[in-house]
């Protein structure tokens, strides 16, 4: 009998592993490209310990850093704990000391006032930092060559905002961070905090915002001229939350709305628009300019799609759940603008873009999706139930160019994409694929795919000699910003 709860959040998939552990010279079926060099970063919520909280949810798990690093064909892989002082307290307790997600209010009085960062979301490198980050805190720093932590990260004292998101934009140009805190002035303030870093990481702007209502702002976007802030009515109470609640519960007749303000200018000149009621989305894949038209194509569904996120008394229903990528544009060049909305591609979340695209007009990406005629989800991952697809989308058209599937029982995590040398060449797609054989055990492979021709064979596979438990985001860093960040 598990320790753990029996429940989605912990079983099968979601089994928690809490190994640390190292492995040199993988196995490597085919061959990695000799061009792929530098390191797949990945975020594993991984719980240390037994929750107090039996209902508790794997986003509230302890992050892992897994890193799998390439070069001349051979791969390392390497998975740790973040060091937070909770992962600490709780460990020298040997027990949870914390209650439920993002609620403090449950915590036990020994950790009243500790921070309750998890660290599990997305590891984001600017500026040779490796930065584990969720967004109810501030971003730890981790030594990205030894995966030891080296602790809170506060833009060298600079950062107000006692938050940051894990969804960060960096310029392909400029190398510039753009980035934002919500919740910035501490539980249930509806402070946002908008910073710029410059290419070698120095805070060169912070300005704070008031949000229209508590919402959960998940990610944002850029384009060459404007920040992009949508923000849907999942919402958080700080009643709820002294009466020992949940921190989210989405409004089905709430507002949507979209922030856009010029990404060098004032929260001053931000200007809100409308969007349709009820909606919700996590991720968005891009942003950019046409003229003085700004577009956001947001993986957008018609209600929140985390179970547990839900009012008692409006449950959740997979079944009446639908959704599509969609545009939200707006003319920023007229004073009347209204927000228009059209679904232009396909269901589905975690949308993997090239790092050269990021606020410019795009044509294609990647992302997960679930299709049933694959059969029954397997169940796991933060949401509960996981994707049986890759994408490989055109923007342009709302076509999709080719799919990649492993048939039942296989769960897509998010995948990164790595840059071919040759300019004409699509590039690379690094994805981990996790399998459950039976309820108990379940086992992981990183795949390599040719970024446009996603459906071949995976040039090589690497089987994981220790499964992994479901990720959340990764990022690619080459071997030169590696290198880099060794001479810092
Ligand atoms: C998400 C993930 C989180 C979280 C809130 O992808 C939202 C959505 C892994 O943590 O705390
Ligand atoms: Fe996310």
């Amino acid at each position: 009998m598990s320790r753990y709860p029996d429940t989605v959040q912990f079983n099968r998939l979601n089994r928690p592993i809490g190994v640390e552990w190292t492995a040199r010279n993988l196995e490597v079926q085919g061959e990695i490209p000799a061009e792929i060099r530098g390191a797949f970063f990945r975020a594993v919520p991984d719980p240390a310990h037994a929750p107090r909280d039996p209902m508790d949810i794997a986003l509230s798990g302890d992050g892992m850093v897994s890193r799998f690093l390439v070069e001349n064909g051979q791969i390392d892989h390497d998975i740790r704990y973040v060091r937070t002082p909770r992962f600490e307290a709780e460990r020298r307790a040997r027990r949870a000391l914390f209650g439920k997600y993002r609620n403090p209010f449950t915590d036990l009085p020994e950790v009243q006032g500790m921070d309750r960062a998890v660290a599990n979301t997305t590891p984001v490198w600017h500026a040779g930092r490796l930065l584990m980050t969720k967004e109810d805190a501030r971003a730890y720093e981790v030594n990205p060559h030894t995966l030891e932590t080296v602790g809170r990260y506060d833009f060298g004292g600079a950062l107000r905002s006692e938050t940051m998101t894990a969804h960060v934009r960096v310029d392909p140009v400029t190398g510039e961070l753009f980035s934002f805190g919500y919740e910035a002035g501490g539980l249930c303030t509806d402070d946002v905090a908008y910073w710029i870093a410059d290419k070698d990481g120095k805070l060169v702007s912070e300005q704070w915002f008031k949000q229209p209502y508590l919402s959960t702002i998940h990610d944002f976007a850029i384009t060459e001229k404007y920040a992009v802030f949508p923000l849907f009515p999942t919402l958080t109470d700080l009643e709820r939350l002294k009466a020992g609640g949940d921190h989210w519960q989405h409004e089905p007749d709430g507002d949507s709305w979209l922030g856009v303000m010029p990404r060098y200018g004032k929260v001053e000149e931000m200007r809100w628009f409308k969007g349709p009621k009820g909606v919700s989305a996590f991720h968005f894949v891009n942003a950019f300019d046409e003229g003085d038209t700004v577009h956001i194509d947001i993986c957008l569904t018609s209600t929140n799609a985390f179970p547990f996120m839900h009012r008692p008394d409006d449950p959740f229903n997979p079944m009446t759940m639908t959704g599509g990528l969609t545009r939200w544009s707006v003319n920023m060049a007229d004073p009347n603008a209204e927000l228009q909305s059209r679904v232009i591609g396909p269901p589905g979340d975690l949308p993997r873009l090239r790092d050269c695209d990021q606020g410019r007009a795009y044509e294609r990406f990647w992302m997960p999706t679930y299709d049933p005629r694959l059969g029954p989800p397997v169940s796991g991952g933060p949401v509960g139930s996981c994707f049986n697809a890759l994408l490989y989308v055109d923007v342009t058209t709302g076509q999709v160019l080719d799919t990649m599937t492993r048939g039942p029982g296989f769960a897509f995590n998010e995948p990164v994409h790595v840059p071919s040398k040759q300019p004409s060449h699509a590039g690379w797609i690094l994805a981990v694929i996790d399998h459950e054989i039976d309820f108990e055990h379940h086992e992981s492979e990183l795949v390599v795919l040719k970024a446009d021709a996603i459906s071949e064979p995976p040039v090589a596979v690497v089987k994981m000699p220790v499964a992994l438990r479901p990720q959340v985001h990764g990022w690619w860093v080459s071997g030169e910003q590696l290198d880099q960040s060794k001479q810092r």
